[in-house]
């Protein structure tokens, strides 16, 4: 099979932790976003999936498989192997099964949220500072139910790195990058699930090339902001 991605893209991600987990050999085919035109626009990868968009799963029989929560399913129900532990409960286990699609969907909340922190990027990114400072906080607020989770179970789903995990922690990861500081937050047992993730060799190997550093603090700038808001406020 054949997987398109763009380095360092939460669903891309997802779908790369999944195919680690499962010790799937693939053909990882880059794409490249920031050129101009760019790489997943090109006439030859919008043959393949119109959208122009990653995570792109192009199976050995010619199946595309396009969405990261449709792909991670799908490598579920057709890549089971003897080398590797379901990433999903049996249907028939109501509780646990209901659990891990609960929190897979819920996994877009945390991202939604965190989305106008980005445009911290832009060079006219003042003109939406309220914005990012109330995404700030609303992250913050909702990574409060996930530290939750990570108390009640060693994953987000259970006691194994199942589904849920390929759909949440790349968002954490994601987020850490962007130099969020979980102990200081007082996400102590998101720090603990953080670690535990990285003791697993394939959720090392799905890291995104380039990634062992810490990329542009966003957060810092988001702190510095509302640290200043609260100081025109007094
Ligand atoms: N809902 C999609 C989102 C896919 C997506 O937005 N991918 C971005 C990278 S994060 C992309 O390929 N962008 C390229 C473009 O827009 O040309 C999924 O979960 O797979």
């Amino acid at each position: 099979p054949e997987l398109y991605y763009v380095n360092g893209s939460i669903p891309s991600w997802r779908v790369m932790l999944a195919l680690s987990l499962k010790q799937v050999p693939y053909k990882a085919t880059r794409l490249r976003v920031m050129t101009t035109p760019k790489e997943t626009k090109s006439e030859e990868f919008l043959a393949i999936n119109p959208r122009g968009k990653t995570p792109t799963f192009v199976d050995t029989d010619g199946t595309v498989v396009i969405e990261s929560l449709a792909i991670l399913p799908y490598l579920e129900q057709h890549y089971t192997s003897n080398n590797s532990k379901p990433l999903m409960p049996e249907v028939t286990r109501k509780q646990e099964w209901t659990r891990e699609v609960i929190r897979i969907a819920e996994r877009e909340n945390p991202h939604n949220i965190y989305e106008p922190i980005e445009l911290l990027y832009l060079p006219d990114w003042k003109l939406a500072s309220a914005r990012i400072v109330e995404a700030y906080h609303d992250t913050l607020a909702e990574l409060g139910f996930w530290e939750k989770y990570a108390k009640e179970s060693l994953f987000m789903s259970g006691e194994e790195f199942g589904l849920a995990d390929c759909a949440f922690y790349p968002i954490l990861a994601y987020m850490i990058h962007r130099g969020l500081g979980l102990k200081k937050h007082g996400f102590s047992a998101l720090q603990a699930y953080v670690e535990r993730c990285e003791g697993l060799t394939a959720v090392r190997e799905a890291r995104p090339e380039g990634w062992e550093e810490p990329g542009k603090s966003l957060f810092a700038k988001c702190e510095r902001l509302v640290d200043k808001n609260a100081g025109s406020e007094e």
